[in-house]
């Protein structure tokens, strides 16, 4: 009687408590029957993935090109929309922070559909890998404030057909604005007064027969049109502009590179591994969307594999980080990021014997000096638009600025009528090669 009386009162909690979940596939809670309806929590890593990876669920997997399905449980359902995004989970992207996700799907007006299965249709072009499944639910009834929420599940993708693209080849971003982790794919509030007949950034849900209904934010990748996309298409009323087009999808920003033990004498050696590493490396492992020249640099870059052997540095108990130069009361050291992509508004400041240089579009760093093929190190006037590096748009239908154009040492390859990318060397699988 107890127990039942027990398991009586947990389930009404659930119910009552209200807001939704994502229930079919498991998510990474790993189990459907719990409790995870309430909205995210901003400026947390909430928005991202509601959780971290769980390796107790088994993920399900899935073909490129099949129909899935995925059913979410909206206990209080609230007028608002959802959507379905992926995200890859080779390193970097497999720590939350760092996930990059690309959308694939769009479900307008989603209480409709709730307690049932929802069909999606994945896209053929899906990179072959293990993965992540993202559901976005925006609701709208406490307007002007939102409640969002935002749930994982780990998925494996199978694709071994021709059209098979690269992980890289997927133009993608972070969901949040990672200096405070607030949405990024979603304006956080609606902006405006829904009954004054302006289109605000989200749509009034009240009065559906009198206001233009529409979904708000970004697009689906590649100019995929099924499942709904074109509710989000490039330039519709509610688009989320993820940057895509102009500059390109950005990379992750390196975490601030661990204190570099800066060496003050360089000694000519392998030894140095550390100074020419420690500044180079961080735009390689950031950018793996984009094997811009950073890239290119770093490859080129001695490998050092040679652990760096603490031979006779200064003192090997503490090697005390470099104090950096104090900027705006931020410490900073060599290595520290200092610009660049969700970075734009950093000072700049770096320590003395380093200058802030930006090694591509989306990472700026305080470093000894610019390299070639580095951004700092283009002559703007070399190309037409000389931020277009891999990834970044060059073409498509509605898009008309400087259409085919790369940086140099990029091509702009047609992946379809929606979409053409700029890429290093050779046409990638998957596009219209000549
Ligand atoms: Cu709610």
């Amino acid at each position: 009687m107890l127990s039942s009386f027990v398991f009586f009162v947990t389930l009404f909690l659930d119910q009552a408590n209200g807001h939704g979940r994502l229930t079919v596939p498991t998510t990474r809670l790993g189990n459907p029957a719990r409790y995870e309806n309430d909205p995210v929590i901003f400026s947390s890593k909430q928005f991202i993935c509601r959780n971290d990876k769980n390796p107790n669920v088994t993920p399900p997997s899935w073909t490129a090109g099949d129909v899935i399905q995925i059913t979410y449980d909206l206990s209080a359902p609230h007028v608002g929309d959802a959507a379905v995004y992926l995200s890859y989970d080779d390193e970097p992207f497999a720590t939350r922070e760092n996930m990059q996700f690309f959308k694939i799907a769009n479900i307008p007006r989603a209480r409709d559909r709730t307690g049932t299965p929802v069909s999606i249709t994945l896209p053929s072009w899906l990179p072959d890998g293990n993965a992540i499944l993202r559901w976005e639910w925006y609701a709208l009834h406490v307007n002007p404030k939102i409640e969002m929420y935002a749930q994982c599940v780990d998925v494996i993708i199978n694709n071994d057909s021709a059209d098979a693209l690269q992980v890289s080849e997927v133009p993608k971003y972070y969901v949040v604005d990672r200096s405070n982790y607030d949405p990024a794919t979603l304006p956080k509030q609606n902006s405006g007064d829904i009954w004054d007949n302006v289109i605000d950034d989200y749509r009034n849900a009240f009065d559906t027969n009198n206001y233009p209904q529409f979904m708000t934010g970004p697009e689906c990748a590649l100019g995929y049109t099924d499942n709904n996309c074109a509710e989000t298409a490039v330039g519709t009323t509610g688009w989320v502009d993820m940057g895509l087009g102009a500059p390109a999808p950005s990379p992750p920003a390196p975490s601030p590179p661990a204190p570099v033990p800066a060496p003050p004498a360089p000694v000519p050696s392998p030894a140095t591994s550390a100074p020419t590493n420690s500044p180079t490396q961080s735009p390689v492992v950031t950018t793996p969307v984009v094997p811009a020249p950073a890239t290119t640099t770093t490859t080129a870059a001695p490998p050092a594999p040679a652990p760096p052997a603490p031979v006779d540095g200064p003192s090997d108990p503490a090697p005390a980080p470099t104090p950096g130069g104090q900027c705006d009361g931020v410490t900073l050291w060599s290595g520290s990021t200092c610009g660049g992509g969700s970075n734009a508004d950093l000072s700049e400041c770096c320590p003395s014997g380093t200058a802030c240089y930006a090694v591509n579009p989306w990472w700026s760093g305080c470093l000894p000096e610019c390299q070639a093929g580095w951004l700092c190190a283009i002559d703007e006037s070399d190309s037409l638009c000389p931020t277009r590096f891999s990834g970044s748009k060059c073409g498509g239908l509605g898009f008309e600025d400087n259409v085919g154009c790369c940086a140099n040492g990029f091509n702009c390859y047609k992946f379809n009528d929606w979409w053409s990318g700029c890429f290093e060397g050779d046409c990638p699988a998957g596009y219209e090669c000549d």
